[in-house]
């Protein structure tokens, strides 16, 4: 039993997250203690702490941690204490569509990431009152200085010598922009894409298209500084959408039909409906933001004309698969994105949230 410090999602309270002092117990038998020491913030997590996502409450979020393993259960194989790693998502391992490569399309996907306790319905921690506070948020929980994680959500990263608080956003935002656009997009050299919103998605998205070999990356976005960020990370064209007319720039600048791909990662449904009017015929259309209740609303005749529209969760891939990919471009200098990263300490999360929020801050990085 050890003490730790985090950030603890409380139903209605007035900031997202309350810094508490907590108790984590051993690990299970199939569990690894990790001791985190960075967590990228995500749009997803302040969806839980809203109470918009199937995630009981009070709950310790954080899904794009970093750190070392401390302690592994006894039937934990391939990890032990002292090895480096990134956590991402959960899945079973034995469904057809973890074993076909595809583990985030498990069926066990939500309860297992989004239930917040083990499958027995206990969880490892309590508050100071010792009432219990819900983890394993994607099997993980890693707004905390300890997590006990599941073994499915970890990969290695002893080989890379990358700072863990650049690590960390691998866990999430930077696959799954990168992996939508490799996996499930699969972009051609020479090909033209658009991206709707400059996050850590969207933009992870053009440093993935960039490394593709597309012709025209074209990147729209509210926040000035965002479009200029998205410049030096490869896009070739930028637009300021704040005019509403992000259709209407795109079509100009392909000389008419639009692109062949677009990603939408800002998760506004008016966004999604222009990521779909903005293809050529033939194009394809990846919705990523997360939007609980929102609906798609698009014309049916452009979908006579070839074009679809898809999404896909985390990176359309094995983390344990893309993970690597991403690490070994960025070594050879195509896939910078310290330059996306700014740093917080954990007890300024809140503050984290309102940069993010305002777009001072494009991937906020708590350190512990
Ligand atoms: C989530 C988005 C909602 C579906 C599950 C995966 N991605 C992480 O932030
Ligand atoms: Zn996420």
């Amino acid at each position: 039993m050890n003490s730790m410090k985090a950030a603890v999602c409380r139903p209605d309270s007035e900031d997202p997250f309350a810094l508490e002092e907590l108790t984590i117990g051993d690990p299970r038998p199939d569990e690894v203690l990790v001791r985190f020491t960075a967590a990228g913030l995500c749009h997803t997590d302040l969806e839980v702490a809203a109470g918009r996502m199937p995630t009981p409450l009070p709950v310790v979020a954080g899904h794009e941690g970093a750190g070392v393993v401390e302690a592994v259960g006894a039937a934990v194989t391939g990890f032990g204490p002292g090895d480096r790693v990134v956590a991402s998502f959960s899945y079973c391992g034995t469904c057809r569509n973890c074993l076909s490569g595809r583990p985030a399309y498990c069926p066990f996907h939500f309860p297992l990431n989004f239930g917040a306790r083990r499958t027995d319905g206990s969880v490892g921690l309590r508050d100071a009152s010792g009432e219990p506070v819900h983890d394993h948020f994607f099997g993980q929980s890693s707004f905390a200085g300890y997590g006990l994680c599941r073994p499915s959500s970890l990969i290695k990263a002893d080989e890379t010598d990358l700072p863990d608080h650049v690590l960390a956003p691998l866990g999430c935002g930077v696959i799954t922009g990168a992996g939508a656009v490799w996996n499930l997009l699969k972009v051609q050299p020479g090909s033209t894409v658009a991206v709707f919103g400059a996050g850590a998605v969207g933009l992870s998205a053009v440093m993935a298209a960039a490394a593709a070999g597309a012709a025209r990356i074209i990147v729209t976005d509210p926040h000035s500084a965002r479009l200029d960020l998205a410049a030096h990370l490869g896009a070739t064209d930028v637009v300021d959408v704040t005019d509403g007319l992000a259709v209407e720039r795109i079509r100009e600048l392909t000389g008419g039909p639009g692109v062949d791909f677009s990603v939408e990662s800002s998760g506004k449904p008016e966004v999604m409906s222009q990521a779909v009017a903005a293809l050529a015929p033939l194009g394809s259309a990846a919705i990523l933001g997360v939007a609980p209740d929102a609906d798609l609303r698009t014309s049916a005749f452009a979908l006579l004309e070839g074009r679809t529209v898809t999404g896909s969760i985390v990176g359309h891939q094995a983390p344990a698969v893309l993970v690597p990919r991403v690490l070994g471009l960025h070594g050879r200098g195509r896939f910078p994105l310290e330059a996306m990263i700014r740093t917080y300490a954990l007890d300024d999360i809140n503050k984290a949230v309102d940069d993010v929020r305002s777009g001072a801050a494009v991937k906020a990085v708590l350190v512990h």
